[in-house]
């Protein structure tokens, strides 16, 4: 068997998907690649590449070296900074995507799973248990980039027999490596600003909901569905949903431990974002064909942040 490759594992998810990956397959039989240099999570405990992945002839021959046979495509530019350079998120994001799929495809990689987002929707789908089938029309380019995305991926499938898998992730809250750029940001901020007991200015409007999961359930997700047995598998693209919460649920569940935590609201333009996304997804493909289930209600995952939390800033 070939080994996993993680690209962008210095991000958010990639970091703690590199160390369940290692927990699961050992240290020998996982890959890290980024442009930034190894995030203290795995360091020193698999073999880091320093990879830009719109560099496609460097990513070829590191997956050649490597004999990598799986790849988890996590490298990506999110939706706040993508609109303040739009372009620069379409070069990422499709280039990048695109480069890893040509690289499957032309060393016979095995599966191909890469994240697509609530941000693949826009403001005409339901809002509320938003189906997986409904309009795409995403108003930022980091949606235009993950419905392309989506797209491409489904192309590869039908004219390469690419084994390429996605889930529409939402707002991903998690202790250990901060998000960078994104509009649900302000959900890991909160927490991380009532563990420091700092006051927090939150840059959405307090009665805004989205879909919020927690990182294991992330986890979780990413990996069912990379192991999924082919024949299980009805679509390339799933709706993941986990919990619904607006700014004031998440302080409100953030207070029963510090009840003198004070936030103030200011939305900016990415209340406009925000507005533009669902408020929850149905999922039921997804709890069909492999099995999905979250673990993690706000509560559980609130304690659980914040105990996390207090270990990793001394409090
Ligand atoms: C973002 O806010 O851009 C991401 C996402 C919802 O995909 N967290």
């Amino acid at each position: 068997m070939g080994k996993i490759l993680v690209t962008g594992a210095c991000g958010q998810i990639g970091s703690e998907l590199v160390i369940k990956l290692i927990e699961l397959h050992g240290s020998d039989q996982v890959v890290a690649s980024d442009i930034k240099r190894p995030c203290e999570i795995f360091k020193n405990r698999v073999t880091f590449h320093y990879l830009d992945v719109l560099d496609s002839a460097e990513l070829k021959k590191m997956v050649a070296e490597e004999e990598i046979d799986t790849i988890f495509h996590m490298a990506a530019i999110l939706s706040a900074v993508g609109e303040k350079n739009p372009q620069w998120a379409y070069q990422v994001n499709m280039q990048g995507l695109i480069n890893v799929l040509e690289t499957a495809r032309l060393l016979g990689v095995n599966k191909v799973i890469t994240p697509s987002s609530i941000a693949a929707f826009g403001p005409d789908a339901p809002k509320d248990g938003t189906p997986d089938d409904t309009p795409l029309n995403p108003t930022t380019m980091y949606g235009v980039t993950k419905v392309a995305g989506e797209k491409l991926l489904q192309y590869y499938f039908l004219k390469y027999g690419v084994d390429g898998r996605s889930l529409r992730y939402p707002g991903i809250i998690s202790s250990e490596t901060a998000p960078g750029g994104g509009t649900t940001d302000y959900a890991v901020d909160l927490y991380v600003h009532a563990v420091l007991q700092k006051p927090y200015v939150c840059y959405i409007d307090k009665d805004t909901p989205l879909p919020f999961m927690y990182m294991p359930d992330a986890i979780k997700a990413i990996l069912q569905l990379a192991e999924a047995p082919a024949e299980a598998l009805s679509r390339r693209v799933y709706n993941v949903n986990a919990l619904s919460l607006t700014p004031a649920q998440i302080v409100a569940a953030i207070r029963k431990f510090y009840p003198n935590f004070s936030v103030e609201y200011q939305p900016d333009y990415r209340q406009q974002i925000a507005e533009s996304w669902p408020h929850s997804l149905n999922d039921d493909f997804a709890r069909r064909d492999w099995g999905w289930q979250p673990d993690f209600d706000l509560d559980r995952m609130s304690q659980d942040m914040l105990e996390k939390l207090k270990i990793r800033y001394g409090k």
